[in-house]
């Protein structure tokens, strides 16, 4: 993937953060991330216009499961790149549409996410007009910067301490491909059963769930060093 630019090189470096991480973690989703992303989920079915932010990394190792999940909430998709350039938004774009997703937002994408420089601050509609934004994966200045806009931000990241952890309205501190799968079975039960979902959803504080979560990693740090 990295060999056809569709993930950039410094997604490999990205990527390997993630791991270290997830060994804190013990390669398994934690409960708070099960607590993060049923509260994603009713986020996302009852937005009017939700996006799904698409970067090479997201499209290299979670592409099919993303438009599954697209389809059951549904979402709109939108190529929106760190490393942004016009050949690699249609790269990544095309490598979607090869695994089956239709209308893919991203390119000649004309809108800016104020705050950010070009071409970093680049967006198209999906994301300009977006309630709700889920950012697997994301650079902080732009999770930042998308708060700072209005948007209601969902991120899926393995370190809870990055800016785009704390700044994010719901962070699921876990891998994306057991987050994504997750994601999408509780998108399912709260389109069944949503006054349970609004129930469940109260009081959930996304800062007391980091809080855990990164006291359940530094418990198997120590335990680790026993
Ligand atoms: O394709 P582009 O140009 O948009 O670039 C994408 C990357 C990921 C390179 C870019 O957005 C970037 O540099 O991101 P950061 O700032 O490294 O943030 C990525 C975050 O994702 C880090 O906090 C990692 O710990 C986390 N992460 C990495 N791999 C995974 C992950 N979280 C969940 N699942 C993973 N597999």
């Amino acid at each position: 993937m990295m060999d056809k630019d569709i993930v950039a090189r410094t997604g490999l470096i990205a990527h390997g953060r993630g791991e270290a991480f997830d060994y804190f973690l013990g390669e398994r989703t934690p409960p708070e991330a099960s607590l993060a992303a049923s509260v994603a989920a009713w986020h996302l079915v009852k937005a009017r216009n939700p996006v799904i932010s698409v970067n090479g990394n997201v499209a290299a190792l979670a592409g099919k499961e993303i438009i599954k999940l697209s389809r059951a909430i549904p979402a709109r998709l939108e190529v929106n790149l760190f490393h942004r350039t016009e050949a690699r938004v249609n790269l990544v774009a095309e490598f979607m549409e090869s695994l089956g997703a239709e209308n893919v937002l991203g390119r000649n994408a004309r809108r800016r996410i104020p705050g950010l420089e070009q071409p970093r601050g680049r967006c198209a509609d999906g994301i300009f007009n977006a309630d709700v934004v889920l950012v697997p994966l994301e650079d902080g200045d732009r999770a930042q910067a998308l708060k700072k806009f209005g948007k209601f931000v969902i991120a899926i990241d393995l370190n809870p301490m990055s800016r785009t952890a704390l700044a994010a309205d719901i962070t699921i501190v876990d891998e994306l491909t057991r987050a994504i799968p997750i994601l999408k079975a509780h998108v399912r039960k709260a389109k069944k059963d949503p006054k349970r979902y609004a129930k469940s959803c109260e009081g959930f504080d996304n800062r007391s769930n980091l809080l855990s979560v990164r006291n359940r990693m530094a418990g198997r740090l120590m335990e680790a060093s026993r």
